[in-house]
């Protein structure tokens, strides 16, 4: 097994495979570990350290392996467990960690520890769970669960209610019992010993759970649970450990990824994502982007971990739209919006992660209702019947802002299904498979593909983008994003205060300052920053030539180096 050093994921690319939707390998029409195994290749050419693997344990697919039935064991549709070991052994080959999917807060209804805890009050494992007296029919308060309906469902054997914050399937455990917490460990060791090389931790924020007094997130007893399984679990060093928290603020962040090692490494931070939909994360009342928010958001948590934390970087996963139908233009300029939108995240410090065919500029579906897979879309769409929303409206939130939008078959080259079955699929591909295809990609030098994988090259040659230090410049500008990162004795100038000009390495030479400069929408405008490119080198730039001089056209992002 590769020796890592303790933080390799500082300078890591994760690529995050949702193995449903990546590769299928016998033709059922759900992608599979076999068919990751088959493309390993193609993730080495990108320049992938690690995959972020999500749930290929044993499920009733509820929400597509997020309701795990046993923790152990290979779900029959994705393989076995030889096929997982061979996955771990021939990434490991190639120098990439594969990095699981840890679903921690609930477990499938159908699991061993859920089928016994509801057959009786007094079983060992009933206390697993979380439970309230009542009637049948009368629910023990108002709570809501997130994928729609109350949070509440009937047991008739134990004449009580579960909680459930997720689907109905989706029974969360009850972290207050040290038994649960210790049986989890003890699986999450199980995975260690395979050899990965880390986990991503589902819903984290909501370990410490307190029902009764309405804490959702960030319970009392979050961060002492987290040090805990650090303690107990997470039993090596090098591993590079994720938690996903909606709740996330730079407080809490710094906990998280506390530098002492005590926590995590990492907590993926959502804020930059939720500046296009209403107040309170609405997902379903899209709104036009705040891209000033955008900008100060970003920045705010680039200076606000440096020493003390660690951050994420990331356009998309498994959750959420495609980045270039979201913040770019998936129509007339989608390859230089794509290229753009990776221009502006890679430059900046901190852990990037890729979700699958964002390194394609794979755009959003729009599916009649039929096509949809997604629970938590299928229950919006009946509850907003309910609630009389026009049949239009309902469509337009899907399209926008569904799940499955980035859960559409990966599209590989240009045969039928998009070279991803020889099946039927289990979800429609999207018809844009012809022109957007990895096959088409990967020899063209122009392509997104191309312009992911330079960015990535870059991003590990030159120490300033791990290391150095961020300023947002043009805050205030509608439609540039730019910002510098500094290096050494220009750092130092920096902080004096002296950034306004080129060159203030003052001749030591032993600085790197990187200038990033990107137009986020689709009219050519003036360049706010030609003054400060002059006599920078160009490292990147998302269109084959140079263009005019003093000017950015749509979409346009370059990345200048001091010389
Ligand atoms: O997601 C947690 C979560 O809060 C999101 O699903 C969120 O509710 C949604 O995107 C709306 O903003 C994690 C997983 O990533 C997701 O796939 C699972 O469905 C969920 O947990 C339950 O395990
Ligand atoms: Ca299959």
């Amino acid at each position: 097994m590769q020796k890592r050093e303790r933080d390799w994921w500082k300078r890591a690319v994760i690529y995050q495979v949702y193995p449903r939707s990546f590769c299928d390998s016998n033709g059922d029409g759900i992608g599979d570990i076999p068919g990751i195994i088959r493309k390993l290749d193609y993730l080495k050419s990108l320049g992938v350290d690690a995959i972020w693997l999500s749930p290929f344990y044993c499920s009733p697919q509820a929400d597509n392996g997020y309701d795990i039935s046993d923790y152990r064991d290979v779900d029959p549709i994705f393989g076995t467990m030889a096929d997982l070991e061979e996955l771990i052994a021939e990434a490991d080959r190639r120098g990439i960690g594969i990095v699981p999917d840890l679903v921690l807060n609930h477990t499938s209804d159908e699991h061993e520890w859920f089928k016994k805890a509801k057959s009786s009050r007094t079983d060992p494992c009933h206390d697993y769970y979380i439970w309230r007296d009542g009637k049948e029919g009368v629910l023990p308060d108002n709570k809501r669960a997130a994928f729609g309906g109350p949070a509440w469902e009937w047991v008739p054997e134990v004449q009580q209610y579960y909680y459930h914050h997720f689907a109905v399937k989706q029974p969360d455990l009850n972290w207050q019992n040290p038994e649960v917490r210790e049986m989890l460990y003890d699986m999450i060791r199980f995975w260690v010993e395979k050899g990965v090389a880390g986990f991503r931790l589902d819903v984290v924020d909501s370990f410490g759970k307190e029902i009764d007094r309405d804490i959702f997130q960030n319970g009392p007893m979050l961060h002492p649970y987290i040090r805990e399984m650090r303690q107990k679990a997470f039993i090596r060093d090098d591993l590079l450990t994720v938690g996903e928290a909606w709740s996330v603020n730079l407080e809490s962040a710094r906990l998280y990824g506390n530098p002492d090692g005590s926590e995590l490494s990492m907590a993926f931070s959502f804020e930059h994502l939720m500046l296009d939909v209403a107040e309170g994360n609405d997902r379903w009342h899209p709104i036009p982007l705040r891209f000033r928010n955008l900008k100060k958001t970003m920045a705010k948590w680039q200076n606000g971990l440096v020493g003390c934390g660690w951050n994420t970087l990331f356009w998309e996963n498994h959750d959420v739209p495609r980045i270039v139908s979201r913040f770019g233009d998936d129509g007339r300029y989608r390859a230089e919006s794509a290229k753009m939108l990776a221009a502006v995240l890679f430059g900046m410090q901190g852990t990037l992660y890729i979700y699958q065919g964002q390194e394609l500029g794979m755009t959003n579906v729009a599916y009649p209702i039929e096509e949809y897979r997604d629970v938590s879309t299928l229950n919006f769409y009946e509850e907003a019947g309910r609630e009389g929303w026009p049949e239009e409206k309902r469509m337009a939130a899907i399209h926008a802002q569904s799940r499955d939008n980035a859960r559409s078959p990966m599209q590989w080259d240009d045969s039928p299904q998009a070279g991803f079955t020889s099946g039927k699929p289990w979800m429609r591909v999207n018809p844009n498979y012809r022109e957007i295809n990895a096959a088409a990609q990967t020899g063209d030098p122009e392509s997104v593909f191309s312009a992911y994988k330079e960015l990535i090259r870059l991003r590990k040659e030159y120490p300033v983008i791990t290391e150095g230090t961020f300023e947002l410049l043009l805050p205030e500008h509608d439609a540039v994003f730019a910002y510098r990162r500094t290096l050494g004795s220009r750092a130092v100038g920096n902080r004096m205060g002296t950034s306004g000009e080129g060159g203030m390495g003052i001749g030591s030479g032993t600085g790197e300052e990187i200038l990033v400069v990107a137009n986020f929408y689709g009219e050519t405008i003036p360049d706010p920053l030609a003054e400060e490119e002059k006599g920078m080198e160009v490292l990147f730039r998302n269109y084959a030539d140079e263009g005019t001089k003093g000017v950015l056209r749509p979409y346009e992002a370059v990345w200048y180096c001091s010389r």
